[in-house]
């Protein structure tokens, strides 16, 4: 599959420094901030630096080392929210999956219990 990405999407623009984000992590290859949107008391976004639209875009075309660095990136905001207990992290991908902004990202989501997801 080829694989697109618009570099006007508002992840982008964040990671340019044109659009302000809460950040809570960051690394070399990622960047983590709080959702604009929250659906739980701990919501927060973890984005690849690099031009991926989503997860199998990701999987396809980014280095190990950039998997690594956006994979420590997750673990590490699990941490510093207090999400021992549990959490749920959901990567929406493409129209069909609910994906809004294509930029590839996974929502971490904690600080209450979440149940089974049901849709
Ligand atoms: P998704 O449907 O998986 O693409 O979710 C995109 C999420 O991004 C949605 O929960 C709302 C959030 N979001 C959209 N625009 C912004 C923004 O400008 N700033 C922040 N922090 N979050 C945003």
């Amino acid at each position: 599959m080829a694989f697109d990405y618009d570099p006007g999407n508002v992840f982008a623009r964040i990671l340019r420094g044109e659009i302000p984000a809460k950040t809570v992590f960051e690394n070399e290859h990622a960047l983590a901030f709080h959702d604009v949107r929250p659906q739980a008391p701990v919501h927060v976004l973890v984005i690849p630096k690099g031009p991926y639209a989503s997860l199998d875009h990701f999987a396809a075309e980014a280095t190990a080392v950039e998997q690594a660095g956006f994979l420590a990136a997750v673990a590490e905001v699990c941490r510093m929210e207090g999400l021992e207990p549990g959490f749920r992290a959901i990567a929406n991908t493409r129209e069909a999956g609910g994906q809004e902004v294509p930029h590839f990202h996974i929502h971490i989501l904690g600080g209450r219990p979440l149940g089974p997801m049901l849709s």
